[in-house]
């Protein structure tokens, strides 16, 4: 979801690692080189001064200049600039000591509100809530339609209404009553949308949030539109008063800056993000990680965490183990791309995979279900030894392997090389986690 961003940091720090020493100006220059990655990836302009700022303050200190690894410092204090702009800790949603909470949905049209509305009702309800879902969209019948036909795919209730409720509020007292009723803790209210903010739509909300008193009210925002996803949050808080934002889409080629951005123009935290239109596609918004992510480490723990979730705690234990341990076979590599097959969108969860991300380019790691059966088959040609041990795999067993596998000998190369790659990755970013078991990420070894 940070694609470019990282791309371009990336080289930003591979050009300072070329660097024998940090001067002020080859630092002027990284500085220069982060700031245009920034603007290019659609963060807020005020949102990069401050970054900039941030980090030479820090990085121009005595310490930084003399240090022996100036490239390490520099990328540590990246890390903390980003996870200081993305909001420092996670922001949980926020329920009322009252039940049932209401979550308000709100947000432009097309931003993914009705989606979302689903998506969060199912996250929910795994996490030990009983939503109930409502939309209050009175305007459009269809709106109303679609979320009773997610209510139906997810399996969760949706409150539909009775005749004589024909205005929001009225709506929203009926799915509040209801909740009440059957014992269900939180109500999400699908709001209606406009293609532009006007006072009639913020009239409505305002009316909607006198009467319900919601204790969250998120703004959803789409983060393919860029800048204009920041602007309508900041409009949306000046008139309304949002208690966080949802971005739907980073699954697209959305540039991300949204997400540096929203935070701190709005000063309301960004509490899930949407990665995909099926409805677990939503999770919750740690900075720290999407900031490792940023940087190019790859986000190892949303990905132990979502093996976990689909596979069983011990092996997602191994997972970290073998990680932690640059214990990583050919065969893991194998049994984990069997699993993550079974785990629905590849690509969502390969950016997770630490290596993952200078491989993204490579066409061959192109994320394919044939491409990853092409390397299951190759795998499975193998013996066990050379499983264990890809080092033995020499030419003549590259040719048996690929006539095996039914494949090419330069395709089993291009595995080896890519597993090769994920293995390095591997050790790096396992010298930086080694001892901390799930806490903060640090930084791979430079
Ligand atoms: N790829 C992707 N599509 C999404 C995501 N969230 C929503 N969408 C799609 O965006 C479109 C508009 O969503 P919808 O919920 O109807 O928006 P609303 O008008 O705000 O209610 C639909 O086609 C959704 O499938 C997401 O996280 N990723
Ligand atoms: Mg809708």
């Amino acid at each position: 979801m940070f694609e470019n961003l990282t791309d371009k940091l990336q080289r930003v720090f591979k050009n300072l690692r070329g660097e024998g020493k940090l001067t002020p100006a080859n630092m002027e220059q990284a500085l220069k080189e982060i700031r245009v990655a920034l603007l290019e990836a659609d963060v807020h302009f005020k949102v990069v001064k401050q970054f900039i700022e941030g980090v030479k303050q820090k990085a121009m200190g005595e310490e930084v200049l003399t240090s022996l690894s100036p490239a390490q410092q520099v990328i540590k204090i990246v890390n903390e600039e980003l996870i200081r702009v993305l909001g420092s800790h996670q922001s949980r949603l926020r329920f009322s000591n009252n039940p049932p909470t209401i979550i308000f949905l709100a947000g432009l049209q097309g931003s993914g509100k009705t989606t979302t509305t689903g998506k969060l009702a199912r996250w929910l309800s795994r996490n030990g809530h009983s939503p109930l879902m409502v939309s209050v969209d009175v305007y459009r019948p269809a709106a109303r339609q679609q979320l009773s036909v997610i209510a139906r795919h997810t399996g969760l209730p949706v409150y539909e209404g009775k005749p004589e409720e024909k205005t929001p509020e009225e709506l929203a007292r009926g799915a509040r009553r209801e909740a009440a009723e059957t014992g269900r803790d939180v109500v999400l209210v699908d709001t209606a949308g406009r293609l532009h903010i006007d006072d009639e739509l913020m009239g409505e909300l305002q009316r909607l949030k006198d009467a319900l008193e919601p204790t969250e009210i998120l703004f959803i925002a789409d983060a393919m539109t860029g800048q204009d996803a920041v602007k309508s949050a900041q409009e949306f808080h000046a008139r309304l008063g949002i208690t966080g934002a949802i971005l739907t889409k980073m699954d697209g080629d959305a540039r991300g800056g949204g997400a540096l951005s929203i935070r701190h123009v709005t000063g309301q935290p960004l509490k899930f993000v949407g990665i995909g239109e099926k409805f677990d596609a939503l999770e919750p918004f740690h900075p720290d990680r999407a900031a490792s992510r940023i940087l190019g480490m790859g986000d190892v723990l949303s990905f132990i965490e979502k093996v976990g979730e689909a596979v069983d705690q011990k092996q997602a234990e191994e997972t970290q183990r073998q990680i932690l341990e640059n214990d990583f076979t050919l065969e893991d590599f194998r049994d984990q791309l069997r699993r993550l097959r079974k785990l629905g969108p590849l690509e969502s969860l390969l950016g997770m995979l630490p290596g993952m991300g200078p491989l993204r380019n490579l066409k061959d790691l192109k994320v394919d279900e044939r491409q990853v059966t092409r390397v299951v088959a190759i795998i499975d040609s193998m013996t066990f030894r050379e499983r264990a041990n890809h080092m033995l795999i020499n030419g003549s067993r590259r040719r048996r392997i690929a006539r095996g596998s039914g494949t090419s000998v330069q395709e089993v190369n291009q595995l080896l090389k890519q597993y090769a790659q994920a293995r390095k990755m591997m050790k790096n970013l396992s010298s930086g986690l080694k001892g901390k078991r799930l806490g903060r990420l640090a930084l791979p070894g430079m």
